[in-house]
């Protein structure tokens, strides 16, 4: 395949035809991987809402980007680590972290009411700093390698973090040291509001990986199970010892950057409408429902069943006491805090003690144009 070819197993039900779903997925494995999708959108859908009334923070929804998610990890063994970014923030889920706890996360709260052990999950931190989680699913799969226990790891990220230095050094170090690593890369052509036109000279991310010398595959991001098909393989080369893959999954960015961004100010709605009937959850629905493998009162059941899940998630959040500003810095310092601490923490504290003061109003003054820089003494 080239890296200009798009792999794809379910059709539109228009243009797009159905192909054979591929070997290793029994109907029971289709039906749990749209069951997993339905989990995701359900809880996406009900956190925009949560950040709409004020009860979490701000979201990074992830609307139609769930197949890239459930159809990478439904791919995964159970040893495998995966690394997640902010935009696959329940990914968790679906290997039992508490939905309260994701949700704790975005509400903000520190100690285990918001956040996991990463080693109960294999759910590495959910990453916001772009990119730099990737040298770290590197470094798993390298410490795999030489222990010699056959764990992989898989990091998503985005179009727009394939422009960072970390993404070169994690492409680079995987590819010379042959290490387990899945680069699932989801390209959905924004990066807040720079397009992907805007991030690289190259058509497409897979071609980028021939400058390491490992395969790159395009699939449809779309299609949880080309996601899958894409992810079992390259899996299965990495255990092999052959070594990381790049898979993009090309897809858009159906919905904002996040509850804070408006898209409008950027791009053309009508783009994203042509996008839109391609989303995962509906277009898989129809695809098992053409297979006659699924019909809608199962589906009804899933949804029921992922809606209870994430409603006690909600209830189980808001019961939990919330914590002060000092578990800030519970897990900051391994060997115990700096001689500075104290007087730093103190200072805190009284700042947030003060009362308001209202700002002094500028004095309008002469508008020159001329700016004045401080003498040198
Ligand atoms: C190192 C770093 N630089 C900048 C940012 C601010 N930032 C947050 S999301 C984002 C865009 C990332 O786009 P992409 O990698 O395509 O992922 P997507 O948001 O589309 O999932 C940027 C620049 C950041 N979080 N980290
Ligand atoms: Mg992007």
């Amino acid at each position: 395949m080239s890296a200009a070819e798009v792999l794809r197993v379910m059709g539109d039900g228009k243009s797009l035809e159905d192909r054979a779903v591929p070997e290793g997925l029994g109907e029971k494995d289709l039906l749990e991987l749209f069951r997993w999708l339905v989990i995701l959108r359900t809880f996406d859908e009900r956190a925009v809402a949560l950040q709409r009334q004020g009860r979490i923070g701000t979201y990074p929804l992830y609307w139609g980007e769930e197949g890239t998610q459930a159809g990478a990890l439904y791919a995964c063994q159970e040893g495998d680590w995966v690394f997640p970014t902010y935009r696959q923030n329940s990914i968790g889920i679906l290997r039992g972290v508490p939905v309260a706890t994701i949700l704790g996360w975005i509400r903000g709260y520190g100690g285990p009411a918001g956040f996991y052990n990463p080693r109960d999950y294999r759910v590495a931190p959910i990453c916001v700093p772009i990119a730099t989680h990737l040298p770290h699913a590197v470094g798993l799969a390298w410490a795999a390698k030489i222990r010699n226990d056959g764990t992989a790891s898989l990091a998503w990220f985005g179009d727009g973090a394939t422009s960072e230095g970390d993404f070169h050094e994690a492409m680079n170090f995987a590819s010379v040291f042959k290490v387990a690593t899945v680069f699932f890369c989801v390209n959905n052509q924004w990066a807040i509001s720079t397009p992907v036109t805007r991030q690289m000279a190259t058509s497409t991310i897979a071609e980028r990986a021939a400058a390491y010398n490992m395969p790159g595959i395009r699939v449809d991001g779309f299609d949880p199970i080309a996601c899958w098909k894409a992810t079992r393989d390259a899996l299965e080369r990495g255990r092999a010892g052959e070594g990381p893959t790049l898979i993009e999954a090309y897809c858009y960015r159906l919905g904002a950057h996040g509850t804070a961004d408006d898209p409008k100010l950027y791009r053309d709605d009508a783009e994203t409408e042509r996008w839109r009937p391609l989303e995962p959850v509906g277009r898989m629905f129809a695809f098992l429902s053409r297979l006659g493998v699924l019909d809608e009162s199962t589906a009804e059941g899933y949804q029921q069943e992922a809606k209870r899940m994430v409603a006690d998630g909600v209830k189980q959040l808001e019961s939990i006491e919330q914590p002060g500003q000092d578990v800030l810095f519970d897990y900051v310092y391994s060997s115990g805090p700096p001689w500075t601490f104290q007087e730093g923490l103190a200072e805190l504290e009284s700042m947030s003690r003060q009362p308001e003061v209202e700002p002094p109003t500028p004095s309008p003054g002469p508008n020159t144009g001329d700016v004045e820089f401080p003498r040198e003494p």
